[in-house]
């Protein structure tokens, strides 16, 4: 191609790529490939210095800031650093320093894979917070990096100070964070980058608190203040500060020291409980640090060793079809088995028809693998220059387990099999049931639900409350004995006593995962009062929207049977923190004003329709009984002027007999 032509088209694709990383925390390609394809536009731009655009990676420090939050232009800008993979180029590193006459030590520190950003303090007190954007302008996220506890907010230092260091989100915080997502239904955090990255952006920072985000802090501005001259003075104040350093960094004496620092740190790393993609070596005196300078974008003495990324690459035998409980289908790529950060791997999934076809992968292709933390693995994308005699991938149009047609909503990524009976959706629903977050019952995995259906021992989740009456024939099946079967049936037994809140989160409705189960045992006691829930009552439940509320109900209406048979196994827990219902505001238009104290606005006005009233928003001459909270306003006067009964939190409190 001619190398213009490639030239726009690899600033393009660059720029693309760092608005992904930078800006959506989304990155579409690996870190491995844009490096490769920076590389070969440098060495494009090298051979021709006439076509270098000005709006070149190579030409600026990283990509531009975000535009949600405010703008902070830096006093010293935020570097990036130059990358390695080899190490030949290690020591190529350090032959351009010790050719210029000098001999360093070196600091080694783990490359926390996380979002560079800065914080700075005033006499004493943390006053700025700000992510790296494009290193000379940062985002202000000073209320977001209030919420990280690891960030001490005062400090002994009284002179103005700002350091920076790496935000980044523990991996069991990601796992714990995902798992609750996959309960409710919503989309799961890639990797912990991209988690930190989205957490610390976001407008609201009581979300951010929710994420649990921590922070290493490596640098300090403008050292020389505080009478620092090397980086392991530098990180020896910090701590003293309060800061928290990440405990691993070293001093080196050679380039050999270095290496063997990286080696030892090459598998080591997978228990750590933060992600690193490295190393960073530094010069580690300052007045050194200094003579050997900078580039336009990095210093010349620091260096970002990459580790082999968690990816491979592996033949596409096969796209089959699995069914969810909910009836999503998922393609699930089945691929020439391949060694994955420690296991072996062979199917990853596709997620959805349009996540194939963005990425033109066929069956038959070499693609690349990744497995993120705990997630299933997942195929990035395709190696095209590998491409021999594949077949085009073809979206199912049928259900892979009974043949009904699939539908695509408008709007929506996934096909959906709609058929209430499918055995598919059953067995996925009863594998959901019978796991940890269900009914947890023991022994009872995806194998044995597997071949317990397809002996004909279980059709639908009260079948197995009725196991039992097969005890005989159980103790024949495979790798079954006395002592198993046993067991087993006592673990389903015993999952009768679990709580409502269990029960309810077990039988899989779409969008009522553990945490929206948790809300409604506080006004449903039990299974049967579930059944009745009206609509307008549960959209008052905080955490449950008006989607989730719909779901529930539609779900209860369908199974209506199935329900009143759990009950009749023995399925029925009964919640006695349940708010209490009663006939007591029968006929009464209650209005609520105010700000109150035990509860929200959402809570009380479903409390009011528990005891058989109705809530109005103004008061007018139907109001029957206005609460006022503090800081009421004009409804009480309106209130106080047509005589409406006015009681406070307390006595509406003792009304209901809450
Ligand atoms: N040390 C990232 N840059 C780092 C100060 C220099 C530097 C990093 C580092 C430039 C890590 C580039 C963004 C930046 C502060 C500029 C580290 C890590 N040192 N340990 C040499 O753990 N990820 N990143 N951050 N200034």
């Amino acid at each position: 191609m001619d190398p213009k032509q490639r030239i726009i088209e690899l600033v393009n694709l660059l720029n693309q790529y760092s608005y992904e990383y930078y800006v959506d925390d989304n990155p579409s390609v690996t870190d491995l490939e844009y490096d490769k394809l920076l590389r070969e536009l440098e060495q494009l731009e090298k051979e021709n210095p006439q076509y270098i655009l000005k709006n070149s990676p190579t030409q600026k420090v990283g990509a531009k800031a975000a535009p949600k939050f405010e703008k902070i232009r830096f006093v010293k800008p935020m570097l990036s650093l130059a990358n390695a993979f080899t190490k030949a180029e290690i020591e190529e590193f350090h032959e351009r320093i010790i050719k210029e006459g000098f001999h360093p030590s070196y600091v080694c520190e783990l490359k926390i894979d996380g979002i560079a950003s800065s914080a700075v303090y005033e006499k004493g007190q943390f006053v700025q917070g700000a992510t790296r954007g494009d290193g000379e302008e940062g985002e202000n996220i000073t209320a977001n990096m209030l919420t990280i506890k690891s960030l001490p907010k005062t400090i002994n230092e009284l002179n103005a100070l700002e350091v920076r260091g790496e935000v980044y989100m523990k991996k069991s915080v990601m796992d714990q964070l995902n798992s609750e997502r996959e309960t409710e239904g919503e989309s799961l955090f890639k990797n912990p980058r991209n988690a930190a990255g989205g957490s610390l952006r976001q407008l609201d920072s009581s979300i951010t608190a929710q994420r649990k985000l921590d922070l290493f802090v490596y640098t300090v501005v403008n050292p020389e203040k505080y009478h620092l001259s090397t980086q392991m003075e530098a990180m020896a104040f910090l701590i003293k500060q309060g800061f928290t350093v990440n405990p691993h960094y070293r001093l080196c004496q050679s380039i050999e020291e270095v290496w063997d620092y990286l080696q030892s740190w090459k598998d080591k790393r997978r228990e750590l409980d933060y992600e690193t993609d490295g190393v960073v070596i530094k010069v580690n005196d300052f007045t050194l640090q200094e003579e050997i300078g900078y580039t336009i974008k990095n210093p010349k003495w620091a260096l970002a060793y990459k580790f082999p990324p968690l990816e491979v690459e592996t033949k596409l035998l096969e796209i089959v079809f699995s069914v969810g409980r909910t009836g999503g289908i998922t393609p699930i790529a089945i691929l020439e088995p391949v060694l994955l950060a420690g296991s072996t791997v062979s199917r990853a999934t596709l997620n959805n028809e349009d996540f194939i076809k963005e990425r033109d992968i066929e069956i038959g292709d070499y693609v690349v693998i990744r497995k993120a933390a705990e997630i299933i693995p997942e195929v990035i994308k395709v190696n095209l220059e590998k491409r021999q005699n594949t077949k085009p991938f073809v979206m199912a149009t049928n259900c892979p387990q009974c043949g009904s047609t699939l539908v695509r909503a408008e709007g929506e990524a996934d096909h959906y099999c709609l058929n209430e009976q499918c055995p598919g959706r059953n067995k996925a629903s009863l594998i959901y049931f019978a796991s940890k977050v269900g009914m947890n019952i023991d022994g009872l995995g995806e194998k044995l639900v597997e071949e317990l259906m397809n002996r004909g021992f279980i059709k639908t989740i009260t079948d197995l409350y009725r196991l039992e009456n097969h005890r005989e024939a159980l103790m024949n099946l495979p790798g079954m004995g006395e002592k198993s079967v046993n067991n087993l049936l006592i673990a389903i037994n015993n999952s009768k006593n679990n709580p409502l809140a269990k029960v309810i989160t077990a039988l899989g409705i779409r969008l009522v995962g553990t945490k929206a189960a948790k809300e409604l045992v506080k006004y449903y006691p039990n299974l049967s009062a579930l059944k009745q829930a009206r609509l307008e009552e549960l959209m008052n439940i905080k955490d449950v929207g008006p989607a989730t509320a719909n779901s529930l109900v539609g779900f209860m209406k369908q199974n209506s049977s199935l329900i009143d048979e759990l009950i009749s196994l023995g399925i029925n827990p009964q919640e006695t923190k349940t708010a209490k219902q009663s006939d007591i505001l029968k006929g009464m238009t209650v209005v609520l004003t105010g700000k109150l104290e035990t509860m929200t606005r959402e809570e009380a006005s479903l409390l009011v329709e528990k005891h058989g009233g109705q809530t109005a928003g103004s008061v007018s001459k139907k109001t029957s009984l206005v609460v006022c909270g503090s800081d009421a306003g004009s409804k009480k006067t309106q209130a106080e002027k047509l005589n409406v009964k006015i009681i406070n939190e307390a006595e509406f409190k003792a009304l209901i007999g809450e």
